[in-house]
């Protein structure tokens, strides 16, 4: 890239990450960087203007992009916007993030895509392969940018790779070993013309793969069993509703599989994980830890010892008769439905935030069985409420998550109960992100605690 110009769309997380990796290896190259949006972040901007980027801040400077030789582009810029077709036509080579990054390794690659799940998932297989051993190198959408990780991969290095739909989108070369499609349900429809497009997306996962390497996928999904639309991989299933041939299935406290001559077994007698959709999440990464090698013994004990991740079904504690759980990793309608499902009892919910083009009205059945109250917050507490309207005698509107935090201990606080944080929505109307979220809730349920203590 010697005396050419290379571009770094975005200042998040990964606009960052693909800066620093440029800057150090290609030192012969004029590096800008472009956001649409101004900077909040003044520090780290100077911090890299200082070391020679050029910061193309607002959309009417896209067009200086043009006399670049490469531009990678950071998961929230959407490839298929005319503005991208028009410097790929004036011959500007556009490429992604995971791509750029994958072109700079050899390892073998778990890669992991679906709706919901994909962060549990490439957490638990993580933590088993490092439990038993192995070099496991954890990247992607779970929020560490695969550039920055390149360094730490070695040959014999196992990738578990987090990729959304947005990563998806821009794959022309990148291959998974093992890759793992956990369920497609209806999400980010805001950029998405259709359910069509975003699961089309999604099967980007398997088009590059090769017969010897294998599609773990899930058998009670419909989206999911025309295998051979979706590449020339060999299939594992897994299920929590029936027996599969070739894959995993539930069966009295425990996983069978059948992928080899005989039967095998894991127990799950100590899984530390709630719901229906965790147990499927963990026979998707007993499936990949096979699949590279593991044996079940191997798997079994490190399941044992996984611990769950913050903000998905996270139990952060009671105030006396009241179990408050942050679920705010659930950002869609299906993740929530999940949650709710999972849960027995009094529950209040706590709904909203910014929408993302979803369809509220596939929580009514749910909560008009499970939930005594529904709290709603945010931007999308209007649109939520209108098409909850059969529910109107549970529904209550707050202003933030602290009322939310107090309305909901209130009305459980003599019989019991559990509030549960579930948003169905994404965070960015009202926090950073799902983690900042997720913090702001954990802390009012510990300022609600100290003061519950105190009053006696
Ligand atoms: N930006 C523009 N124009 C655009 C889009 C974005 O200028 O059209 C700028 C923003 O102003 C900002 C920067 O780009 O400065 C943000 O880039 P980004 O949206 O790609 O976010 P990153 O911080 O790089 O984080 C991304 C993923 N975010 C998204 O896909 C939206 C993170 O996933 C991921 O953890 C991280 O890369 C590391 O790989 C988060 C997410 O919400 C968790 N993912 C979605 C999901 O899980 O549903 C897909």
């Amino acid at each position: 890239m010697k005396d050419n110009q290379i571009a770094v769309l975005g200042f998040g997380k990964t606009g960052q990450a693909v800066l620093e990796f440029v800057l150090t290896h290609e030192p012969g190259a004029s590096v800008v960087l472009f956001n649409d949006a101004e900077i909040a972040d003044r520090e780290r901007q100077e911090f890299f203007a200082k070391r020679g980027v050029r910061f193309l801040i607002g959309a009417e400077k896209f067009s200086e992009l043009a006399a670049c030789r490469l531009v990678i582009l950071s998961p929230g810029f959407d490839g298929k916007l005319p503005r991208f077709s028009a410097l790929r036509m004036k011959g500007v080579e556009v490429i992604s993030e995971i791509e750029y990054a994958y072109g700079l390794i050899q390892a073998r690659i778990i890669a992991v895509s679906g709706s919901n799940g994909k962060s549990t998932t490439v957490s638990l297989i993580h933590h088993v392969l490092i439990h038993s051993g192995r070099k496991s190198i954890l990247a992607g959408n779970i929020g560490f940018p695969l550039i920055a990780r390149v360094g730490d991969i070695h040959d014999d290095s196992i990738v578990v790779l987090e990729l959304s739909s947005f990563q998806l989108e821009e794959i022309v070369d990148f291959r998974a070993d093992v890759a793992v499609l956990l369920n497609i349900t209806p999400d980010h429809m805001d950029r998405y013309p259709s359910m069509a497009a975003y699961a089309h997306a999604k099967y980007n996962l398997f088009k590059n793969q090769r017969p010897a390497d294998l599609m773990v996928l899930n058998a009670d999904d419909p989206l999911l069993h025309d295998v051979k639309q979706l590449g020339p991989g060999k299939p594992w299933w897994f299920s929590s509703t029936q027996a599969v041939a070739d894959g995993a299935f539930l069966e009295s406290q425990g996983i069978s599989l059948s992928i080899g001559a005989e039967p095998e077994r894991i127990s799950l007698q100590c899984n530390p994980l709630r719901g229906i959709h965790n147990l499927e999440n963990i026979m998707a990464a007993t499936l990949a830890c096979r699949a590279v090698g593991l044996t079940p013994a191997e798997i079994e004990s490190g399941l044992k010892s996984f611990q769950g991740l913050p903000h998905r079904m996270e139990v952060v504690g009671s105030v006396g008769r009241v179990e408050f759980i942050n679920d705010s990793k659930a950002t869609n309608v299906d993740a929530a439905l999940k949650s709710i499902a999972s849960i027995e009892g009094n529950l209040v919910v706590i709904l909203g935030g910014k929408d993302k083009g979803s369809d509220f009205g596939g929580l009514e059945k749910s909560l008009a069985k499970k939930a005594r109250k529904i709290l709603l917050m945010g931007q999308a507490a209007p649109l939520i409420a209108a098409q909850l309207s059969a529910l109107e005698k549970k529904l209550i509107h707050v202003r933030d998550l602290n009322e939310a935090v107090h309305s909901g201990y209130e009305i459980l606080r003599q019989e019991g109960g559990v509030v549960l944080l579930t948003p169905a929505c994404a965070s960015f109307d009202m926090f950073e992100n799902f983690e900042h979220r997720g913090r702001v809730f954990n802390q009012e349920v510990t300022m609600l605690r100290g003061r519950e203590m105190k009053n006696g």
